[in-house]
């Protein structure tokens, strides 16, 4: 039985990867709805549709477990999830298990770059205040990130001067940490720590989130062990050329794309 992990695009591929290097004995199917990118400029309601979507075509797919590889869906459509899968197949989020790290081993002013339709949940604040009330954290949308990253311009001028205005704001001035909640930003990864020298701890979140799984299909007893040919299926909602490019990049060249309209 495979693991499902969606996103909107390539951004929870950086989630997938981690998954995939921590795990590699797993089935995976990975969906990016592309169709409906980005997610993070879209209603609730928008999002909850899509998302529930996806999740009874992962169910469909008999799938043993669910990663959530979106902020964005995380925070506006987690308990829809739930609901859907009656709790019969354990859903893993990228929010719950950052934030709770983040409240007992990190004990400094906390920033936290996400969506538009992240941010307006607090979700990542509400989330690390409920462990720990004492840690001071401040939630800024960062969208355009999100497109220069669809748009492969890496190391590009356009995305250094958004980073800098971005990371220069006024909210993010006293952090110590920063957590990347977006899964697309990791892929920015050393530019953000450009910007910040040793001054900031920037969080990894894939590699948290992969080995929350891990923990959870060891509990579950789900741990595929000694699979001799992992198999990789990779679902968009619209095949485009970009996508095709990015995810080549972050997963490797073995990636065989499958249009599946939802
Ligand atoms: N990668 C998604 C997230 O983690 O929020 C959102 C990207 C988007 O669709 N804007």
């Amino acid at each position: 039985q495979p693991i499902g992990i969606f996103d909107s695009g390539v951004g929870g591929l950086t989630v997938a990867k981690e998954i995939n290097r921590m795990l590699p004995d797993e089935n995976l199917i990975y969906f990016g709805d592309t169709k409906h990118l980005p997610y993070g400029d879209k209603s609730k309601e928008a999002i909850v549709g899509y998302v529930s979507r996806i999740t009874r075509f992962l169910i469909e797919k008999n799938c043993k477990a669910i990663v959530i590889a979106c902020n964005t869906a995380t925070a506006n459509a987690l308990k829809e999830v739930q609901e859907i899968t009656e709790n019969k197949v354990p859903i893993i989020d990228v929010i719950s298990p950052v934030a709770e790290k983040v409240a007992y081993e990190i004990h400094t002013n906390v920033g936290v770059i996400a969506t538009k339709a992240t941010v307006n949940t607090g979700i990542y604040r509400k989330s690390i205040r409920k462990h720990n009330k004492f840690i001071q954290v401040d939630e800024l949308a960062t969208p355009l990130l999100v497109p220069v990253i669809e748009e492969g311009f890496k190391n590009h001028p356009v995305t250094h001067s958004i980073i800098y205005n971005y990371l220069s704001h006024s909210k993010l001035k006293n952090i110590e940490t920063l957590v990347l909640g977006c899964t697309h930003y990791p892929l920015l990864m050393d530019e953000i720590k450009q910007f910040y020298g040793n001054r900031v701890r920037v969080i990894d979140s894939p590699r948290i989130v992969a080995s929350h799984l891990k923990n959870v299909l060891e509990q579950h007893h789900l741990l595929h062990s000694k699979n001799p040919a992992p198999e990789y299926h990779f679902y968009v909602s619209d095949l485009t050329k970009n996508f095709e490019k990015i995810s080549k990049k972050i997963f490797g060249n073995g990636i065989r794309l499958e249009l599946k309209v939802l």
